[in-house]
């Protein structure tokens, strides 16, 4: 086995164990287990025992697995604390992506256990036990559904539409816990441009609406996951973290798709800690360039 086998295992199984915990905790929706916490006071940042205690069990695992590797999760990260990502592997962890759809037992809830080696994601395993969906990758081995269905979906029923065309995509975005009028402000004026009926600048017809449709799922993760899938085109977000992303990087990837940081095109290699990422599904590079232009408005 090679070394990225192993941490692909590793991280699969730890993401099974972890999702499994997940889902008996969400069964007791009143049990201290989903006891909710506001961060700082944001009656829209929560977290709750079971954030805290999966995140621990990774941690501790890793620790005891593999002493020499680095660890950055949420739960473990300081508020405002800028994490350093060096050349040493690294685990980057999110024990809960959808904390607030966990409370509410919105079943769009996620594990998330990345691996960067030398800054670059290589390995991802991402599991939503609401939905029994696991999605994992490692750089070079192409990326897989539940283990055995490979990514993209090739024959889902409808079969995917090929935008040609920004005005035909479905984009997700997520709107964030920062609630601050000047953030939520401008996600949605750009929200607005999207679906405004004069938002999309490189459609002729002027009555078209911008795009087929926007969609926030709550779990930035398993947003990357639906354009992963092919069944969503693009997602877009700023705000959102290198937990959220960096197996979703090495998963979006390996399934053919493109991330780059922050509204534009020329931004590739996207920087993982850079909190603007960009995804479009495999394809047409084209929609990089004019997405760029649509959001930068
Ligand atoms: P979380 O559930 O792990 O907190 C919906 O808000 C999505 O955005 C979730 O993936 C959520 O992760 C993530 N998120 C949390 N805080 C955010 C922020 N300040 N800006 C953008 N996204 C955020
Ligand atoms: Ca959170
Ligand atoms: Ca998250
Ligand atoms: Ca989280």
């Amino acid at each position: 086995m090679t070394s990225l086998e192993v941490y692909l295992d590793f991280a699969t199984s730890l993401a099974q164990e972890c999702g499994q915990i997940i889902l008996e905790a969400s069964i007791t929706r009143y049990s201290k287990t989903k006891k909710v916490y506001e961060k700082h006071g944001n009656s829209s940042d929560l977290v709750t025992e079971t954030d805290k205690m999966v995140e621990e069990l990774i941690r501790s695992r890793i620790i005891s697995k593999f002493p020499e590797h680095r660890f950055i999760g949420e739960e473990t990260t300081a508020a405002g604390h800028q994490c350093e990502l060096t050349n040493d592997p690294t685990w980057i962890v999110d024990p809960i992506d959808g904390t607030t759809n966990f409370v509410h037992g919105f079943p769009f809830v996620a594990v998330c256990i990345g691996l960067t080696i030398n800054k670059e994601p290589v390995v991802g395993a991402i599991f939503n036990p609401f939905l029994n969906q696991l999605f994992t990758a490692r750089k070079g081995n192409g990326a897989y559904l539940n283990l055995n269905t490979k990514l993209p979906l090739s024959h889902p029923n409808p079969p995917p539409i090929l935008p040609s065309n920004l005005s035909q995509c479905l984009i997700v975005t997520e709107y964030g816990s920062d609630r601050s009028p000047m953030v939520i402000g401008k996600k949605v004026q750009s929200i607005h441009n999207m679906v405004s009926k004069s938002g999309n600048v490189n459609s002729s017809n002027k009555n078209a609406g911008s795009v087929h449709g926007v969609r926030s799922l709550g779990s930035a993760a398993l947003g990357i996951m639906e354009v992963v899938k092919g069944e969503a085109d693009i997602f877009w977000e700023i705000g959102c973290w290198e937990w959220d992303v960096t197996a979703a990087i090495i998963i979006l990837r390996e399934a053919g798709g493109l991330i780059v940081s922050g509204n534009g095109p020329n931004e590739e290699p996207v920087d993982i800690l850079g909190r603007k990422y960009l995804a479009v599904r495999a394809g047409s590079p084209f929609w990089l360039e004019n997405c760029g232009m649509l959001l930068k408005r």
